[in-house]
């Protein structure tokens, strides 16, 4: 998989991008990303990149012409399957999302800044705006890092055996148990009888009680519709129907 980021803030892309599972999946050759710096593609003496909206008001918006021309550099390379936006106006972002995206051969990810990006790039650029949540950010650098991130751990491969994928809070359509590690006691703190039992089955069955228990109690939304019923069935690490796989 291939992603070129477009962005007036490459730094910021430094560190996210560079540390752990993300720095072994681009030095195993799993995901080459690429971070180009919009400002090579404004041509006037200041390398503007931003202009007032016409009509007037608060905020400065991208100018299309440097976007247009980094993003054509680009396709002339190589054909792109989504030219996605990042902004707080877009779909929002979600597991099955990060799935699809996971899916792609090459994305081109354009981080939204100021105040916005002149109409004319989304309407003939853009393929997907997406928001990563119902907040505000600065700009759309750090929604493009979230994306990358959850989107290059689902490349097979990237993630071993012992850091499954199939374990995942979210893999069953409810929120993930606790988990304890040695030691057995501290500070007066006992890890549940259960997990010490070396009964796999009795640990199996308390990890399933607890998943339950906590998404009843944190996220009843993840069980609403018929992806609750099955939720409760399906096997903790199976390959059965899940609840918030839609796809
Ligand atoms: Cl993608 N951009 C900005 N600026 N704010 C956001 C966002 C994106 N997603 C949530 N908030």
């Amino acid at each position: 998989m291939r992603i070129d980021v477009i962005t007036a803030f490459p730094p910021l892309f430094e560190g996210p991008l560079s540390e752990s599972i993300v720095k072994r999946a681009r030095e195993g050759g799993y995901v080459e990303i690429v971070i180009h710096d919009l400002r090579a593609y404004a041509h006037d003496k200041h390398r503007t990149l931003d202009d007032t909206p016409y009509g007037g008001g608060a905020g400065m918006i991208l100018k299309p012409e440097p976007i247009f021309e980094c993003v054509e550099a680009l396709q002339a390379e190589r054909s792109y399957d989504e030219v996605i936006l990042t902004t707080p106006a877009g779909e929002v972002y979600d597991q099955r999302l990060c799935k699809q995206l996971s899916l792609h051969e090459n994305l081109i990810i354009l981080c939204g800044h100021y105040k916005g990006v002149d109409q004319r790039v989304i309407d003939a650029l853009v393929t997907r705006e997406i928001s990563i949540g119902d907040y505000v950010l600065t700009g759309g650098e750090l929604a493009a890092a979230v994306i990358i991130d959850s989107v290059v751990r689902l490349i097979p491969g990237v993630i071993g055996d012992g850091e499954s994928l199939l374990s995942d809070s979210f893999m069953e359509g409810e929120l993930d148990c606790p988990y304890y590690t040695r030691p057995p006691e501290f500070r007066g703190m006992r890890v549940p009888d259960e997990l010490l039992s070396g009964d796999h089955k009795r640990v199996e069955a308390w990890r399933r009680r607890e998943s339950s228990r906590m998404t009843r109690e944190r996220r009843p939304d993840l069980l609403e519709g018929s992806g609750g019923a099955r939720a409760k069935t399906s096997p903790r690490s199976g390959d059965g129907p899940r609840a918030k796989d839609k796809e």
